[in-house]
């Protein structure tokens, strides 16, 4: 097999730090097997990544939750390894590049066992990269909102069922996560599993920073196929806001662009919640912590039912149920705000922007939404067979969508004006409400019926799109 002689440096999405080709590393899986020679045994054991384990321990995880025994295959380890196997007349342990498989690959044998991997690694982070990795771009998404705007309701959808809702006559999306058994990903697939099925919603997730979802696009507008990755970076409102544009929240500004969500919750609607004045940002800084349950059903009980309100402002503000800390991450500008801080003035017009309404299935009966001439074309669940949506409703959607946004949720112009494209969303990751049941494991949120998402893909879709125009492949 022949060696790639070229060099080709890429971003590494986890550390964002630039890694070519020739330093690659490779993630090995221990299944047990024993070696004559000693140094083979010696490769194979799992030890403690301290690479990994720093990582991710800077990046807010506390160490013993960390699965940081692994067998790591690195530049040095392998030329450590060569230089024994050279003395004892072993054959020589080899990096490979097959440009019809998925990447580079390492393979070692010993007689009959063979230990073989294409997992690849980012040498500096040890963190696994995606499927062609070096073959393909990647367009970079952050799916950013406050606590409980949908966020992981949001990718689970995507997910369900391999990413149907993604699947066109001539665009093809799957998992290009380069490691089948990592925990995050099979715990992901699982809650998109159970979503379908059952319409179980995911637990509340924390504020750490999480592993990017990778996804491989291939598009065959006409007799060519183009190919891209995309990984999509769940992205925590507080985490941003607490740490905006350092450390953790450093890799915001290496996103090309951003899907932000906004809960109906965070709009003016007449009875609504919101025209509470905020809190003062101090103390709810010290207080801050994760939903519980119970706060998660006040804000559906606010929803409504047959076009009524079912709890007026009065009401809501005198259940303490709700804490202060959940009125301020409620501000719907807060998360613009903070990416604006975080990745810099200047630096916006290099950015897309996918300003969207989640949970629009909260708004589908609601009066003084549908007194907005078009405003069906919100709820439409009509899936587009071929290219990325239909373009004409897009387009029709927009100058509904800005009215609304203008009224209810914040002035438009100043928030979008500076970013190198805008557009406007309004999705549902359910498609329905939810209600609390009672499983073996405890109560969960459930749909009320089943799962059948609005649109959902659309920001994606659309991200997807103006990245490719621009790199000319559309026309
Ligand atoms: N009605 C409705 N509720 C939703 C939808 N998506 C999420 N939710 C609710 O919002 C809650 C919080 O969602 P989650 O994805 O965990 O929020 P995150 O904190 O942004 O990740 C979920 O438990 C659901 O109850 C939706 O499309 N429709
Ligand atoms: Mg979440
Ligand atoms: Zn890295």
């Amino acid at each position: 097999m022949q060696e790639a002689k070229r060099i080709i440096k890429k971003k590494c999405p986890y550390c964002f730090r630039a890694i070519s080709n020739d330093e690659i590393g490779f993630l090995l899986k221990n299944d047990g097997a024993r070696f004559r020679s000693p140094a083979m045994n010696e490769m194979m054991a799992l030890k403690t990544d301290r690479t990994y384990l720093d990582f991710w321990s800077a990046m807010g995880i506390p160490e013993e939750q960390i699965d940081a025994d692994r067998v790591v295959m690195d530049n040095q380890t392998m030329s450590e390894l060569n230089q024994e196997f050279t003395a004892s007349g072993h054959e020589l342990a080899k990096r490979h590049f097959d440009p019809e498989s998925c990447g580079y690959s390492f393979s070692v044998r010993e007689g009959a066992l063979t230990v073989y991997s294409n997992t690849m690694l980012c040498p500096y982070c040890h963190n696994v990269l995606p499927h062609h990795f070096f073959s393909y771009e990647m367009l970079m998404i952050g799916l950013a909102g406050s606590v409980a705007s949908g966020k992981t309701v949001y990718l689970s959808s995507l997910m369900m069922r391999e990413y149907d809702v993604m699947q066109r006559e001539n665009l093809s999306i799957r998992s290009a996560d380069g490691n089948p058994y990592d925990s995050y990903k099979l715990e992901m697939e699982r809650n998109a599993d159970r979503l379908w099925r059952d319409g179980i919603c995911p637990d509340a997730t924390g504020k750490t920073f999480r592993k990017p979802v990778f996804l491989e696009a291939a598009y065959r507008p006409r007799h060519e196929t183009f190919h891209l990755l995309i990984a999509i970076y769940d992205v925590a409102g507080e985490l941003i806001r607490e740490h905006a544009g350092v450390g953790r929240t450093g890799f915001l500004r290496f996103m090309d662009g951003y899907i932000c969500l906004v809960d109906p919750a965070q709009m003016q609607l007449e009875h609504a919640v919101l025209n509470r004045q905020m809190p003062d940002e101090e103390r709810v800084l010290s207080h801050l912590r994760l939903l519980p349950l119970t706060e998660q059903i006040s804000v559906q009980k606010m929803s409504n039912e047959n076009g009524c309100q079912v709890m007026n402002q009065g009401e809501f503000l005198f259940d303490h149920s709700v804490s202060e800390e959940y009125l301020y991450e409620r501000k719907s500008e807060m998360i613009l705000d903070a990416i604006r801080a975080g990745v810099g003035e200047s630096d916006l017009r290099n950015k897309y922007m996918a300003l969207t309404i989640a949970k629009s299935d909260l708004l589908e009966d609601l009066g003084e939404i549908r007194a907005y001439p078009g405003s069906q074309l919100l709820f439409e669940r009509t899936r587009a067979m071929y290219g990325f949506m239909n373009m004409d409703h897009h387009f029709l959607r927009q100058s509904v969508l800005k009215k609304i946004f203008d009224q209810k949720v914040f002035r438009l112009q100043r928030n979008l004006q500076d970013y190198k494209e805008s557009g406007l969303f309004a999705v549902s990751a359910l498609g329905c409400e939810v209600s609390e049941a009672e499983t073996a494991e405890g109560p969960v949120l459930k749909t009320v019926s089943r799962v059948n998402p609005i649109r959902v893909e659309e920001p994606v879709m659309w991200m997807i799109m103006k990245y490719m125009q621009e790199r000319r492949w559309l026309d």
